[in-house]
């Protein structure tokens, strides 16, 4: 096996083996094929991971009974996000408003039939926001829960409007809790979608801000889940949705834009590396190029609260904006 593979690339491996059903596999699968380095010496491994990949996806797909449909969503963007609630609480009109896309909004519950992907754009980063039907008692459909369990966070969406909060709340969390899913606070330790019960980091949305009665529901939503969530108060009708909506994804899912810049020229800064709060120079070196990793001698770092072109050390942790050039 080729050296200095990432540490993502690694741990996703790591899950990969433990991973137990083929929903799971298939999610360890596309992050290892995410994560490992491009270049002539993994290419054996790179068609590998694809022929499994492809694979998996046939015997799912066969599972389904549609040939050519699967419920999983591929991953694109810097995090998937599902997005959980009960039914009728506004997470199709969220996606709707936040996205381009068009998706199916009605007033009767149990409207969205199948995992409907939508890209939500926050300055040069995309998300993919997974719409789905409700978390429910009455009627859930099986996959809802394999999506959830192998999304990266979740949007809890729950309507600030509703005749009884409280019992809207205890009841996605119970339903979750049969099927092994616990949602947790953004400083929550997420142990990976193979641990016992998966415990997702995620941001609650309480949605129809501007419907009468939401004004009474903010206030008891922010006492039961602040500060181990961030509540973030929002209409599907307002001008500010998108843009909320993506800086409160942004801080969720603690991720880090940092730019490589090669010796006299400028940094692309359309085009950011996706690291995450903790990473360090080596983490960054070795994404860029394995290269990197074995053969570097110094960087230097432009970025707020540096000195211009600063030399860094190997494990110096990197912040969001940072420009870095790499010297072998
Ligand atoms: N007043 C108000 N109504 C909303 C809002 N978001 C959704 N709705 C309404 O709530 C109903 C259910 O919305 P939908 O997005 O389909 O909910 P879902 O079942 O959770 O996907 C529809 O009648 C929407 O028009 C909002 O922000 N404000
Ligand atoms: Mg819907």
């Amino acid at each position: 096996m080729p050296a200095n593979l990432s540490p993502e690339f690694k741990a996703a491996e790591d899950e990969y083996r433990q991973a137990r059903d083929p929903q799971a596999r298939l999610a360890c699968l596309e992050k290892m094929l995410s994560a490992i380095p491009k270049h002539k010496g993994t290419e054996k491994m790179q068609a590998d991971i694809k022929r499994r990949i492809s694979k998996l996806k046939d015997g799912l797909e066969r599972k389904s009974g549609k040939k050519g449909f699967s419920y999983m969503v591929d991953r694109e963007g810097a995090a998937q996000i599902a997005i959980v609630g009960g039914p009728n609480v506004g997470k199709s009109s969220l996606v709707e408003a936040t996205t381009n896309a068009r998706v199916e909004i009605g007033d009767y519950p149990f409207t969205t039939r199948s995992p409907q992907p939508a890209m939500l754009a926050y300055e040069n980063l995309q998300f993919q926001l997974v719409d789905m039907p409700a978390v429910s008692r009455e009627h859930m459909e099986f996959w809802v829960t394999d999506i959830i369990r192998v999304a990266d966070l979740a949007l809890w969406v729950i309507d600030s409007a509703a005749a009884d909060l409280e019992r809207d709340v205890a009841e996605v969390c119970d339903v979750l809790a049969d099927r092994k899913v616990e949602m947790v606070g953004h400083d929550a330790l997420d142990d990976g979608m193979n641990a016992a019960v998966r415990k997702l980091r995620s941001l609650i949305v309480a949605a129809k801000m501007d419907a009468p009665g939401a004004a009474r529901g903010l206030p008891w939503l922010k006492a039961r889940f602040e500060p181990e969530f961030f509540v973030l108060p929002l209409s599907a009708f307002s001008d500010d949705a998108r843009g909320d909506l993506g800086r409160a994804v942004f801080q969720l899912a603690r991720i880090i834009r940092v730019y490589s810049k090669t010796p006299s020229k400028e940094p692309d800064l359309q085009k950011p590396y996706i690291m995450h709060q903790g990473d360090t120079l080596m983490d960054f070196a070795r994404k860029v190029h394995k290269d990197f990793a074995d053969g570097l001698r110094f960087a230097r770092v432009w970025g707020e609260g540096k000195f211009d072109g600063q030399r860094i050390q190997r494990d110096q942790q990197l912040a969001d904006g940072d420009v870095i050039e790499l010297h072998i």
